[in-house]
């Protein structure tokens, strides 16, 4: 329980407690939409009852459901739905004996705010800059990492670049809570942002997120996009189009602020899978980019050659892994950051030709590479990125050549049956969220799962128009700001019960109570306790095991890779919301 003091709203009612053992969406819901808060434990049952949040009035009065034990834990739950309830305002959930929830809302545009938090997260993610208060309010802080001096690791030196070589990288944005910057992660980071602006570009249009590049022509989100993809364009090695894996300090910082952090920074060995994930990037980038040339003029060839150099790159070099033990034990220093260490390149070859394509109708592209090798639909992860190809050539379905035309009805077929597949069962699961299926879903930066499997579920809403799929989408929604076995918003200053201490540098180091705003932790992960040895675990149940402390890497880091797809997920619920009542 927490005492309402620690609520603004709510300090009119000082008998009333805020209970942790109601579980829901702590923003709150859209007026149509389903509206669903589970109850954890033991309770009589009965009635509950929606009242106004300065808690004087009901408005709304409705029953428990059964009990359902969680699918892992088997504590009981109950479900109360109030998905008929429509009026907006202030409200909280009332359970008798059990006590109230924390205040939420039910609007129009009820999570705009959080969509553009997620985004202004990677603005405070940025290398190589001061934030000034103007832009980052009290997380302002001094520029570090200006990267101009980045030395060429013997693993990547070449006869025009040897060891030691001093090149400069600067900008990109800062993987994680960590402060490397990783080619492969920031691939499928780029391609989900670059895709949401793709697939619902009026979303973007009038957005105002307080970034230096606010006042100009260009949607911010593509101006913030910007910032990374011009670090990207310098992992590239001019002379044979490879792309350097990663930018990094040899071992990782102490948690301390960015103007601090001083070790040599380094690029390493190029490989197939960080070349392949540049070639999708720029590829999709020139497209992107080519509607603000007078803005930017010359980047989107830029983008274009660079992308077709990489590729070049990768047909000659298919299978260059980046194996980071072996690497170490032959090169000095040792590296002993993220490795990011695919083994398996046949998703990035697929990607890269989807977006090669889709940018050049060259069908050569296509014809490169077998789009459809076997049945397998991985969700996207860094080191899965076929789907992200397969988004694309749905996205451009109209506009394709023969060629692609002939595999678009089996590629939407796909595409439409593996949100089937996911939204399965959704509905009898205590916690009624897509996330949850299976113990798998719980992994090491579970939220961007849930995220990307609500991105699925959004393709699947624009291949069919069957609003099901957004309903569906809006569960892993809630599941991320609340809904969810831990009780915890994922999302760092969104929800009265968000991760506060996440695994994120400047977070822990700044003397700001408050963390970086915007930031999505990754949340809870079956396997963290023996992954970080953070001692502060609770629970061993798969879908409890999460701790909101520092210590906690393996469930409370935030990373590029988890906020895009919640920027994705979040932002298309917006956008469609205003067009579908949903
Ligand atoms: O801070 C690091 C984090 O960004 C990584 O995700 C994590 C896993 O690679 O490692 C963290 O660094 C830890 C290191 O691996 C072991 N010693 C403690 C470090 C955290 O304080
Ligand atoms: O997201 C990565 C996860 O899939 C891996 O299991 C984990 C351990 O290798 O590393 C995660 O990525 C981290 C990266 O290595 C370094 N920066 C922080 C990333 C998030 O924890």
């Amino acid at each position: 329980m927490v005492s309402c003091s620690q609520s603004s709203q709510l300090s009119s009612t000082t008998a009333t407690e805020f209970s942790d053992a109601i579980r829901l969406n702590q923003i709150g819901f859209y007026p149509n939409a389903p509206k669903v808060a589970v109850v954890v434990g033991e309770n009589e049952g009965g009635e509950f009852y929606l009242k106004t949040a300065d808690n004087s009035k009901t408005v709304y009065t409705g029953t428990l459901s059964e009990v359902k034990p969680g699918e892992f834990s088997q504590r009981p739950t109950r479900v109360a739905d109030f998905s008929d309830f429509t009026q907006t305002g202030q409200f909280v959930l009332e359970i008798p004996g059990v006590g109230h929830s924390y205040p939420f809302e039910v609007k129009q545009d009820v999570h705009e705010e959080v969509a553009k938090a997620a985004i202004k997260g990677f603005y405070f993610q940025r290398a190589s800059t001061e934030l000034p208060e103007q832009y980052a309010g009290k997380w302002s802080r001094p520029a570090g990492h200006l990267d101009n001096n980045v030395l060429v690791h013997p693993s990547a030196a070449t006869a025009q670049r040897p060891a030691g070589t001093v090149i400069a990288g600067p900008r990109g944005w800062y993987d994680a809570g960590d402060y490397n910057k990783y080619i492969v992660n920031s691939g499928i980071t780029m391609g989900t942002l670059l895709s949401a602006y793709e697939d619902f570009p009026e979303q973007f249009k009038e957005q105002n997120l307080n970034i230096p590049e606010s006042n100009n022509q260009v949607p911010d989100l593509l101006d913030e996009t910007l910032w990374n993809l011009r670090w990207m364009l310098t992992m590239q090695d001019p002379t044979d189009g490879g792309v350097y894996h990663k930018l990094t300090n040899p071992s990782f910082e102490g948690m301390i602020m960015p103007a601090d952090a001083k070790k040599p920074r380094y690029v390493v060995q190029k490989g197939t899978g960080a070349t392949l994930d540049f070639a999708a990037v720029m590829a999709q980038a020139s497209r992107v980019y080519r509607n603000y040339s007078s803005e930017f003029p010359g980047l989107a060839d830029s983008c274009l050659t660079a992308s077709k150099k990489a590729w070049e790159w990768a047909q000659k070099n298919p299978n260059v892994e980046y194996d980071q033990n072996t690497l170490s034990q032959q090169h000095k220093p040792e590296v002993s950051t993220g490795a990011y260490g695919d083994k398996e390149f046949k998703d990035e070859f697929i990607w890269a030709a989807a977006e090669l394509y889709a940018t050049t109708k060259q069908d050569s592209y296509y014809t490169a590479v077998n789009m459809l090798p076997d049945n397998d639909m991985p969700l996207p992860s860094w080191a899965q990125v076929r789907l992200l190809g397969y988004y694309t050539l749905a996205r451009f379905g109209g506009n394709l050549t023969p060629v692609a035309q002939k595999d678009l009805p089996e590629i939407k077929k796909r595409l439409v049956s593996f949100a089937d597949n996911l939204m399965d069962g959704a509905n009898q699961r205590s916690y009624r969220t897509v996330m949850g299926k299976t113990e798998k879903d719980y992994i090491w930066g579970s939220s961007s799962v849930a995220a990307n499997q609500g991105i699925a579920l959004v393709n699947a809403y624009k291949l069919t128009g069957d609003k099901k799929y957004l309903h569906a989408a809006l569960t892993n929604i809630d599941y991320l700001l609340g809904r969810n076995a831990t009780g915890y918003s994922f999302v760092t200053g969104y929800g009265e019960k968000s991760t506060m201490h996440p695994h994120h540098r400047p977070s822990v180091a700044d003397g700001v109570d408050e963390p970086v705003p915007g930031l999505l932790s990754g949340g809870t992960n079956a396997s963290a306790a023996r992954q970080d040895n953070c001692g502060t675990y609770q629970s061993t149940f798969a879908d409890e095991v999460y701790s909101d402390d520092d210590c906690s890497y393996a469930s409370n880091e935030i990373a590029i890779n988890w906020n895009a797809p919640l920027v994705y997920l979040i932002n298309a619920i917006e956008a469609l919301e205003d067009k579908v009542a949903l």
